[in-house]
C-alpha cells in the first residue's frame, strides 16, 4: 500500500491557516460542544470586526455613516452614527445564533435579550461597540471592547443581578484595534493572543501568541487636561513624570489605541476620578474589566485605587464607572505609591478646591 501523503511542515503554512476559530479549540483543548460554542461565538465577533472595520475604511465615502446621531446614551454622551451601526452589528450577528442570550452595550440602557437563543444559551456578551468614538470622524483609532460571561442561576432572570459580580467572573476578554490593520485581542484564560485581519482573505491570521506586558514601559497615558480636576496624588505622579528622565507621554483618545501600546510595549494608562466624574470615566463592565482580565492574563495589573484591583470590584449597576490604573507591574506601582502616600498623611482633600 502507498504510504499514506505526509503534508510538508511549513510554518508560514501553519501560521496562516491558524484561524480564530481553530485558536481557540486549540485553547480550550476540546472538540466538545462547550467549546464548539466559545468557538462560535469568537468567530461571530470576529465577524462584527470585520463589518464594523469595512465600515470604517469607507466611512468618508459612504453617505451618513460620520457624525451625530442627535441621541444621548444611558451615559448621557451624544452618539456617533458610527456607534449605533457598529451596535447594531453586534446584535445582528447573534440574532439568530442560538449562541448568546444576552447583550450588555455602553449604547443599550437595558440588557438587550435574544429571546431566540436563551433556551439554548447562557452567555452574555458586554461590549462597547465603538471605543474612542471621537476619534471616528477624523480618521484616528478607535476600538471595540468585549467580555463574554455565563449565567449564574435561572435564566429566567430578567434582572441581570448575576451580571454584578467581579470581573474574575469573567469567561473570556478582548478587544479590536481599527488601526492602520485591523487587530482582534483575545483570552480566554489561557493568556492573550493577537490575530491580524488579512483583508485578502477575509480572514484573522495568528500573529502573536501569549503576549507579555513589560514589567516595565517609558509610556504614561492620561489625559493632562484633566489635572486641575485630579486628587493631589495624580497632580504628584504627573509632577514626577515631568521632573524625571525616561517617561513619554502617549495619549490618543482611545483607550483601546492606548492599551494596545501598553500591552506591546509596556507603560501605564489612567483614567483618574475627576471633580466632574469622581468615579471616573470609564465603564466597568465593558471596558475596565475586560481589559483588566486581559492585563491579569499577561503580568501586568489594574487597580481602581491604592490596593484595588479592578476584577475584585462588585459592580452595582450595569453601567458602572470607575477610575482605571492599567499596565506594567512596575509603573503602576510607581502610581500606586503617590496614592499610598496620600492615604497614609492626610484625608482627601475636599473636591471644591482646585488650585493648581
Ligand atoms: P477624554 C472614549 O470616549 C473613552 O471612553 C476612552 O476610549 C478614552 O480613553 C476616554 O474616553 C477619553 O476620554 O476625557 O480623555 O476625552
Amino acid at each position: 500500500m502507498a504510504d499514506s501523503y505526509q503534508p510538508e511542515a511549513s510554518e508560514t503554512l501553519g501560521r496562516d491557516s491558524m484561524t480564530l476559530t481553530q485558536h481557540v479549540l486549540r485553547q480550550l483543548d476540546s472538540f466538545g460542544p462547550d467549546a464548539q460554542d466559545l468557538s462560535a461565538i469568537m468567530n461571530r465577533i470576529a465577524f462584527a470586526a470585520k463589518l464594523v472595520s469595512r465600515r470604517l475604511t469607507r466611512a468618508g465615502l459612504v453617505e451618513d455613516a460620520l457624525g451625530f446621531t442627535g441621541r444621548k446614551n444611558v451615559q448621557g454622551e451624544s452618539v456617533k452614527k458610527m456607534d449605533m451601526y457598529a451596535n447594531d452589528v453586534f446584535i445582528s450577528v447573534f440574532q439568530q445564533s442560538g449562541l448568546v442570550c444576552r447583550l450588555v452595550s455602553e449604547e443599550m440602557d437595558d440588557i438587550f435579550h435574544l429571546t431566540e437563543s436563551c433556551s439554548t444559551s447562557r452567555y452574555t456578551l458586554l461590549y462597547d461597540p465603538i471605543d474612542g468614538s471621537s476619534n471616528v470622524d477624523i480618521n484616528l483609532n478607535v476600538g471595540s471592547i468585549f467580555a463574554l460571561r455565563c449565567q449564574q442561576g435561572d435564566n429566567t432572570d430578567q434582572s441581570g443581578a448575576d451580571l454584578l459580580t467581579p470581573g474574575h467572573q469573567q469567561l473570556a476578554a478582548g478587544y479590536i484595534l481599527y488601526g492602520p490593520s485591523t487587530v482582534f485581542v483575545y483570552s480566554l484564560g489561557k493568556g492573550v493572543h493577537s490575530f491580524t485581519l488579512d483583508p485578502s482573505l477575509g480572514e484573522f491570521i495568528l500573529a502573536s501568541e501569549n503576549i507579555q506586558i513589560p514589567q516595565h514601559g517609558s509610556n504614561y497615558s492620561v489625559n493632562e487636561g484633566n489635572f486641575w480636576q485630579w486628587e493631589d496624588p495624580f497632580r504628584d505622579y504627573i509632577r514626577y513624570m515631568h521632573r524625571h528622565e525616561g517617561y513619554s507621554s502617549r495619549y490618543s483618545g482611545a483607550l483601546v489605541g492606548d492599551f494596545h501600546r501598553i500591552l506591546m510595549q509596556g507603560g501605564v494608562f489612567l483614567y483618574p476620578g475627576t471633580i466632574k466624574q469622581p468615579q471616573g470615566k470609564l465603564r466597568l463592565l465593558y471596558e475596565s474589566a475586560p481589559l483588566a482580565f486581559l492585563a491579569a492574563q499577561a503580568g501586568g495589573r489594574a487597580i481602581v485605587g491604592d490596593r484595588q484591583p479592578v476584577l475584585d470590584l462588585q459592580p452595582d449597576h450595569i453601567h458602572m464607572r470607575t477610575p482605571l490604573i492599567i499596565g506594567s507591574t512596575e509603573d503602576v506601582a510607581l502610581v500606586e505609591s503617590f496614592l499610598q502616600e496620600r492615604s497614609l498623611e492626610q484625608p482627601p482633600i475636599p473636591a471644591s478646591s482646585s488650585s493648581v
